[in-house]
């Protein structure tokens, strides 16, 4: 009460001064408003005409180049990377990715890529696999020689968790803008807004481009990977995405209508279901049933869980002969489920401690083989690196960037066929004691 008296009093008798007062501070306000108008306005128009430049400037096969030859020098910081320059690749790669269908037709031969998880090293070996040409995009033959005979399907996340997610979103999208055909890149759980925002690679950015613009890029990467397609089918016989299948569609024409774009999927859909779905625990009694099911997924708690008689029923309806996803790590990079008729990929090494990593080639007849990647230390890396320019320069031994072994599948073999292979990877190299 005390405080209200006087607080009336004062304003009674002082009018004068506090109305003058008020004025002075109201002119203060609105000059600073002005001030800060015409300061956002100055930055508006110098960050416009700085992209203007960057524009004129870009240089789509230096910088795709550029990737390539820094992975000598093993996980580090790699690239330093400018914004503008970013802006302009997630907008391209966006138009890019919008004249992909949802559901992309590929042609084998192919090389199938699983989860890579800002793994940039790995990402490289992979693309070296298979060219006695170290890639040279400066020289028109050279890039030719590298990726000419083969067309890539990635499933899908390639941000988060990793040191280097720039370098592998980067690499992925040049490399789509260079080759659109033959670079197709699925969509993954972790190119969603709420995934990334959480799981490092908003992180990374505003490490490595600071709070604003860091976190500009990120939207702006966010915006593209809303276009990216879902599903890739090759050779008509293999339906590859990056969680698994779905009750909730009647064909697979049904993929392609999934309206674009979309930051997060909508609960309980058709899209939600291919970026996250699993194949149930190997331990569950649905694994064995004989009736398809679909159930609720427990581990993500979201989308569904589905059972080996889904898959078959799956590729039955469809005509096709083979899933491939990714979604989740594997000790040996790869796990075969109903009998070899869905294979899971995942091609980053350590990232759990030990894990394999591998990835899959169909050959043109469409058998698939897998290649398996071991995990090497940085120094190792340089050497293998080192190792293989120096066999681009003159022998003719053929390359093994991914270290190790690789089996035979055959995508077109009957029901008797998978088990058959599937018993013959175990003995090879799966740990008996193993539970997936
Ligand atoms: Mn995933």
């Amino acid at each position: 009460m005390l405080s209200t008296l006087s607080f009336k009093n004062s304003s009674k008798h002082g009018s004068k001064s506090s109305v003058k007062a008020e004025s002075t501070v109201d002119q203060k306000k609105e000059e600073k408003i002005k001030d800060a108008e015409y300061y956002a306005r100055k930055k508006a128009r110098r960050e416009k005409r700085a992209e203007e430049k960057a524009l004129r400037e870009w240089n789509l096969i230096a910088f795709a180049e550029n990737h390539f030859r820094v992975v000598a020098t093993a996980n580090k910081k790699l690239i330093v990377y400018k914004k503008y320059i970013l802006f302009i690749l997630c907008q391209q790669a966006k138009e890019q990715f919008m004249k992909d269908q949802m559901l992309v037709e590929v042609n084998a031969p192919c090389t199938i890529v699983g989860d890579l998880h800002g793994q940039f090293q790995d990402l490289i070996r992979i693309l070296n696999h298979g060219s006695k040409v170290k890639p040279d995009f400066a020289d028109a033959n050279k890039r030719d020689l590298a990726f000419l005979h083969n067309n890539y399907v990635f499933l899908g996340d390639y941000v988060d968790r990793g040191q280097n997610s720039l370098e592998v979103i980067c690499t992925l999208f040049s490399l789509k803008l260079l080759y659109p055909n033959r670079f197709i890149l699925l969509r993954g759980n972790h190119e969603t807004l709420t995934v990334n925002n959480t799981y490092g690679f908003k992180h990374e950015l505003i490490n490595r481009l600071g709070d604003e613009d860091g976190f500009e890029v990120w939207r702006r990467f966010n915006d593209c990977f809303a276009c990216m397609p879902l599903a890739a089918n090759v050779g008509g016989k293999i339906l590859c995405m990056h969680g698994g299948i779905s009750d909730k569609m009647e064909s697979l024409n049904d993929i392609n209508k999934i309206p674009r774009p979309f930051t997060d999927p909508k609960p309980e859909t058709l899209a939600e279901d291919l970026l996250w779905s699993d194949p149930v625990d190997a331990s569950s009694i649905h694994v064995v049933g004989k009736t398809a099911t679909f159930m609720t997924n427990k581990v993500r708690g979201v989308s569904v869980a589905f059972n080996e008689q889904a898959v078959l029923d799956f590729l039955k309806k469809y005509k096709l002969e083979l899933i491939v996803r990714a979604h989740q790590v594997q000790p040996y990079g790869y796990q075969f489920f109903a009998g070899g008729k869905m294979i899971t990929i995942f091609s980053a090494p350590n990232y759990l401690e030990n894990n394999i990593g591998a990835f899959l080639t169909v050959t043109k007849s469409g058998a698939v083989e897998i290649h398996q990647l071991k995990f090497v230390e940085p120094k190792e890396y340089e050497q293998e690196v080192g190792r293989k320019n120096e066999k681009s320069r003159g022998s003719k031994s053929t390359s093994s960037t991914s270290s190790s072994t690789s089996k035979s599948s055959n995508a077109r073999g009957g029901r008797g066929n998978g088990q058959k292979k599937k018993k013959r990877a175990k003995s090879e190299h799966i740990d008996e004691s193993y539970k997936h």
